[in-house]
């Protein structure tokens, strides 16, 4: 078909108006982000992508993760902008002004589920992922580069400006994890989510629930309900404590498989276990219930090693309680059982690992563990003694790495600070940044290590606000820890970054510490090249 000379007149005439009408923007410097975990590499362009009410999400048809995705995207800048997204199903690259989730990406070698390559052009965004994981990852990474003002609820007045460039990214550690103790103090469904969604935001991908303790249980199990009935009716400082109940345990385990998250229950056993020990009387030695109790002390209780009852009641808990987790691990403590005889406390952990492993689990335990037969099938978690984790090492069993004087998120920062307990040392937000696992413990390896993880207990943390006090800004750290290889990562150049934060900790709502070791700083959008911007109008 031939197209006159008119028409070929009209059409350029057309798209001169149109790219004359198309405002510029300033010039943009992707390496002046602040993400956090930092990417592996990070390539800038110095353009700018515009995201505004005409962009929508594509899809890759047929993707189920990745549709799941691009709900929480969308909801994410609906709630920041108003704008309802479109998500629509692709099997073509869409137009320009688009954003868009594929499973092709230019890595050939052999990308994990975790790896994501985020690519940003002035025409198009693209998430490329094997794994809805990756994709994930890349979402919360493409949400750190966007204005910390799209975590606030409200309406955006102004497009949204992306630095362009390509980030491509993948974990040091399969495991990144944080651990939350819901047993001194109870805390419920609601506060529990928010936790998840601090993890999501730092690409973290475990939840530890210390679920028992000497203080409460707080996990329904129908075949002894009196754990939950009469041990979980009290707290630290004699509070009325709670319980989750089936139905909530799983609400909680849905959420964080809606956010990557996998939860890792923990009935601490032989020790800490007060709270069983007081709901029935034929679990103790003299078959006799002790009291329930509020303080703080620890390795004053213990399991009957020696009682069949004992071991009928660990294999109802870690059945009931397997049941309802899909992840792979069931963690049974073994710490401080200072009134279990060694012996005891070997033959314990031995019958507990079978009884784990027999309702298709893989056991955790606290570095004591370590004393057990333990092999290659365990997890043996190094909070304080190396020579447990060198055992651990040389039984073939994989280490967690969660060294309490850089990882525990229950440290005071300083000598002032009110919240926190000090036995570990006071860990300042430097403290909890600059370490490295596998620098840890002599003859353990990147090989030996599944990950890290950091432990929040809550002796002294009653409420959401003391949670957010002390984890924020070290979880953000800790997330870098497991994230990031350590010779990509610097206290110096670490500490600007997570100063740039604290617009997101604001918008979130998030009561973080005010470091003085951090540069907090205000503004927003630090990819934007302000000296020259104004030239480009
Ligand atoms: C030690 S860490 C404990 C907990 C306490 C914590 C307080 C560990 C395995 N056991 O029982 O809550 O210190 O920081």
């Amino acid at each position: 078909m031939r197209i006159s000379i008119l028409t070929t007149l009209l059409m350029v005439g057309f798209f001169l108006i149109l790219t004359s009408c198309r405002k510029s923007y300033p010039p943009t410097d992707m390496h002046r982000n602040s993400v956090i975990p930092k990417p592996v590499s990070v390539v800038a362009t110095n353009g700018t992508f515009v995201l505004d009410d005409g962009t929508s999400i594509y899809v890759e048809a047929g993707n189920e993760g990745l549709m799941k995705n691009a709900t929480f995207l969308a909801e994410l800048l609906r709630n920041a902008t108003g704008i309802e997204l479109e998500i629509e199903a692709t099997e073509d690259k869409p137009w320009r002004g688009n954003i868009f989730l594929t499973s092709r990406v230019s890595e050939k070698e052999n990308p994990s589920k975790d790896y994501y390559e985020l690519n940003i052009t002035e025409k198009l965004i693209t998430i490329g992922s094997t794994g809805a994981e990756g994709s994930f990852y890349g979402i919360q990474t493409l949400r750190q580069l966007l204005p910390a003002s799209i975590e606030t609820a409200g309406t955006l007045d102004k497009p949204l400006l992306l630095p362009t460039g390509t980030i491509k990214d993948r974990p040091q550690y399969g495991y990144r994890g944080a651990m939350l103790d819901v047993a001194r103090h109870f805390f419920d469904v609601g506060t529990v989510k928010r936790f998840i969604d601090y993890l999501a935001l730092y690409k973290m991908n475990a939840l530890h629930l210390h679920l028992t303790d000497d203080q409460g249980w707080r996990i329904e199990i129908e075949s002894w309900p009196n754990l939950t009935k009469h041990g979980g009716s009290t707290e630290v400082g004699g509070g009325e404590g709670g319980y989750f109940t089936k139905d909530d345990y799983k609400e909680i385990v849905q959420y964080a498989a809606d956010h990557y998250v996998m939860i890792v229950p923990e009935v601490d056993m032989p020790g800490h276990t007060n709270a069983a020990l007081a709901s029935y009387p034929e679990l103790n030695c003299d078959g006799k219930a002790t009291d329930l109790y509020t303080g703080m002390k620890v390795g004053f209780s213990t399991l009957c090693t020696d009682k069949e009852v004992v071991y009928e009641f660990v294999d109802d808990v870690v059945r009931e309680i397997s049941e309802m987790t899909p992840g792979p691990y069931f963690h049974i403590g073994g710490d401080e059982s200072h009134s279990t005889e060694q012996d005891d406390y070997v033959y314990f952990v031995n019958r507990a690992r079978e009884i784990v492993k027999s309702h298709g689990k893989q056991m955790i335990g606290w570095d004591e563990v370590a004393h057990a037969n333990v092999n290659s099938e365990d997890v043996v978690q190094y909070w304080s003694k190396e020579e447990n984790a060198s055992l651990g090492v040389k039984k073939g069993t994989k280490v967690l790495v969660s060294p309490a004087k850089h990882a525990y998120l229950d440290m005071k920062y300083d000598s002032t600070t009110v919240l926190g307990l000090t036995w570990a040392g006071v860990t300042e937000v430097d403290d909890a940044y600059d370490w490295s696992p596998e620098k840890l413990v002599e003859g353990m390896t990147n090989e030996n290590i599944l990950g890290i993880e950091a432990p929040l207990w809550s002796e002294t943390v009653e409420t959401i606000d003391d949670i957010e006090f002390l984890i924020f800004p070290r979880l953000s750290g800790h997330a870098e820890v497991g994230w990031t290889s350590p010779e990509k990562r610097s206290w110096d150049e670490y500490k600007v970054r997570l100063g740039r934060h604290q617009n997101r900790f604001k918008a979130l709502g998030i009561d973080f510490y005010e470091s003085p070791l951090v540069p907090w700083q205000d503004e927003e959008d630090f990819f934007i090249q302000e000296e020259q911007e104004g030239t480009q109008e």
